[in-house]
């Protein structure tokens, strides 16, 4: 085989974000884009002395997967690799699947090809998440160096093959995409009390969104455990997603929930995103928050098999609200809060700190790989029904007389230029905002939070800003790390409420007087008067 040496120059931008590097589509078509940052991950691989010889490759089906595939593959031929294994021919599968057959076959890492929740498309985003040796993504010290690299990059390695060739080299090898995960998925969870549920007259209702989790979607839920034929829905893959934005929440999936709040609707309702690692679940007339879906996870953990033995700990992001601390209380289980990223959670899974965890992006995963996992959380709920007998919204409702509900809100504004956003932050960092008025309430307390791996010490400084009120309202801010145009502002807003007379509210509602006082206080409509607020939920 020839390997040859390319001359290239460093591009601008290849620092990789929350879940990994994302560029818009035509940025990762120019001219050895691609290469230079698969060069320098190998690099980095090899300069922190990781072995590099054994790499999985997938992706969730997107514009340009398959187009770089084989580029791909010479690269890592070029440098040394002597097996790789690529998740599906079509390179479609989700990314919590990628991360079980890093773990399943040992490799020493893994290269997914998505940008998840983005658009698909020429015109639309791509995307590579690195994945380490444990099928989590890489840490901060991994892809600071992986930056770093990118900007001085001179010469890649690649094979002077063509892409049948490369395509064909006998260290590749190609496995199912979907038979190892359905069978992980059946090994944990309890298929003949669900398929039992569905015989009864059980409904799913699952959209894929036209992108990666169909496959395995109608393996599972409907070979597997006989849901009715008609359960999934846009379950095929396309590249562009059929021109969707695959992220599921109320704002980017109104056909579910108009589906399942307004009727026919079905016992469960889900969605996921592009590459099946979040999920969005509603009962009959019922949507379930993140936050509170992960606090159901926790109080009926023992009812999963593969839990029934306890959890060591549980886990949210700071961000996700404080549903979960509530029930982990009572249950006496640790519950640790850590930055946004799941990467964060990976290392406290590592450690066997917490074996299970979430985010309120949509996403809940466990022990059992180091990716969130879209369909593992539907068959979660799905045991949970399956074992109690219970609807969601009885669920539901025990959980909130049980411990109270904690409403929560959560809005972005999205691809918003990025001087009034640096502009804004100032404002908000430097502004005495303690003692001001926030509705009838007071602002009680602003703080930059930063954060120390309890498991690896590592450190995440500009976390997020906390602003706490004295009528008990959190209200939370910080930066999007997977946008690609100008700067995306997240906020998250939420209150605890113990009295049952307003349980039945809805939190968008319950949530407004809060959200338009965060509105006056950063003033908002003055620094992105013409800017649309993203409502998630
Ligand atoms: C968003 C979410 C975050 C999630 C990340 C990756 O990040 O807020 O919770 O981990 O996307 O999700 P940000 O920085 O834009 O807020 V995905 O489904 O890649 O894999
Ligand atoms: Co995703």
């Amino acid at each position: 085989m020839r390997t040859i040496t390319v001359q290239t120059l460093p591009h601008a931008n290849q620092k990789p974000g929350t879940g990994g590097l994302r560029s818009r589509s035509r940025t990762f078509m120019q001219e050895n884009f691609l290469e230079n940052f698969m060069q320098s991950a190998l690099d980095v691989f090899k300069s922190k002395n990781m072995r590099a010889e054994f790499f999985v490759i997938a992706g969730d089906g997107r514009f340009l997967c398959r187009e770089f595939l084989p580029r791909i593959i010479k690269i890592l031929a070029a440098n040394g690799a002597k097996r790789i294994m690529i998740v599906g021919r079509d390179i479609t599968a989700p990314t919590p699947a990628a991360s079980h057959i890093i773990r399943k076959y040992r490799a020493d890492g893994g290269f997914v090809m998505s940008a998840s929740h983005n658009p698909g498309g020429i015109d639309g985003d791509f995307g590579i998440k690195v994945e380490m040796p444990n099928g989590g993504g890489a840490p901060e010290s991994f892809t600071d160096a992986l930056y770093a690299r990118t900007k001085e990059i001179k010469e890649y390695k690649t094979f002077d093959i063509s892409d049948d060739e490369a395509l064909a080299l006998p260290i590749v090898e190609f496995i199912d995409a979907t038979r190892d995960y359905a069978d992980l998925m059946e090994s944990m969870f309890d298929f003949p009390l669900i398929k039992k549920w569905f015989e009864k007259g059980g409904t799913i209702r699952f959209d894929a969104m036209w992108a990666s989790t169909g496959a395995a979607a109608r393996e599972i839920f409907i070979k597997r455990l006989g849901a009715p034929g008609n359960s999934v829905i846009r379950g095929e893959s396309k590249p562009d997603f059929g021109g969707l934005h695959p992220e599921p929440n109320l704002r980017y999936n109104p056909e579910i929930a108009n589906f399942m709040m307004n009727g026919p609707g079905a016992d469960l309702g889900a969605a996921c995103d592009g590459d099946g690692d979040r999920n969005m679940i509603f009962g009959r007339g019922i949507f379930v928050s993140p936050p509170d879906s992960l606090a159901i996870m926790t109080r009926h953990h023992k009812l999963i098999p593969y839990f029934a033995k306890g959890l060591s700990g549980v886990a949210r992001s700071i961000p996700t609200s404080s549903a979960v601390d509530l029930v982990a209380k009572k249950m006496g289980l640790d519950c640790y809060k850590v930055p946004t990223g799941w990467k964060w959670f990976a290392s406290l899974l590592d450690a066997g700190m917490i074996s299970l965890c979430g985010e309120e992006s949509f996403g809940q995963g466990g022990n059992y790989i180091r990716e969130k996992d879209a369909i593992f959380a539907i068959l979660f709920w799905l045991n949970i029904l399956a074992a109690t007998g219970k609807t969601v919204r009885e669920l539901m409702n025990e959980l909130w007389r049980d411990f109270g509900r904690v409403f929560y809100t959560q809005y972005s504004f999205e691809g918003v230029d990025a001087a009034r956003v640096a502009e804004l932050c100032e404002y908000i960092r430097t502004a005495d905002l303690v003692g001001a008025g926030f509705g009838k309430a007071k602002i009680k307390s602003k703080t930059e939070l930063a954060y120390t791996d309890p498991a690896t010490g590592a450190t995440a400084a500009n976390v997020g800003t906390e602003i706490l009120t004295t009528d008990g309202t959190r209200i939370f801010f910080r930066l999007s790390g997977t946008g690609t145009v100008g700067a995306t502002l997240r906020f998250y807003a939420e209150k605890f409420e113990p009295d049952a007379t307003k349980f039945g509210v809805d939190s968008r509602e319950y949530m407004r007087d809060a959200v338009a006082a965060a509105d006056r206080l950063f003033r908002i409509s003055e620094f992105f008067p013409d800017a649309e607020k993203t409502v998630a939920m």
